[in-house]
């Protein structure tokens, strides 16, 4: 499994993306086909291609990415009103092999999302 995917060119800044939020461990950018009015990727800047690649050292950063991920709710009017989804492996629709979380919102969310 590559690590040179789209987001590790996003995280390199070797390609664009509409950046919404940064610091030393991560960064975040809208998602370019939203499944919601708010469709935000919160990626490490380190390369774990799927969250079981993480390992007991990550153990901070994926807390990190937690907190990060309700500051960017928070930041972008959502309330209490969003979902965070990691899609881990092919199987569970994972299609970029570089880690992130999805945080979308802006609309009704139902479950169990299919
Ligand atoms: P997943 O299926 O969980 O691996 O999610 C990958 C997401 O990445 C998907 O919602 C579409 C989004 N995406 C794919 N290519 C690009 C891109 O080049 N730029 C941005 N901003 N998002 C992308």
């Amino acid at each position: 499994m590559s690590e040179d995917t789209i987001f590790g060119k996003i995280a390199r800044g070797e390609m664009d993306a509409n950046i919404v939020y940064e610091d030393d461990l991560c960064l975040a950018f809208r998602d370019l086909y939203p499944a919601a009015p708010m469709h935000i990727l919160l990626i490490p800047r380190k390369p774990i291609p799927r969250l079981c690649d993480a390992v007991e050292d990550d153990k901070e950063l994926l807390g990190h990415l937690m907190l990060v991920a309700t500051k960017i709710a928070e930041q972008e009017g959502l309330g209490d009103a969003y979902r965070l989804v990691v899609n881990n492996g092919e199987k569970a629709s994972q299609s970029v092999f570089h880690l992130h979380l999805h945080i979308i919102g802006g609309r009704p969310l139902q479950w169990p999302p299919g």
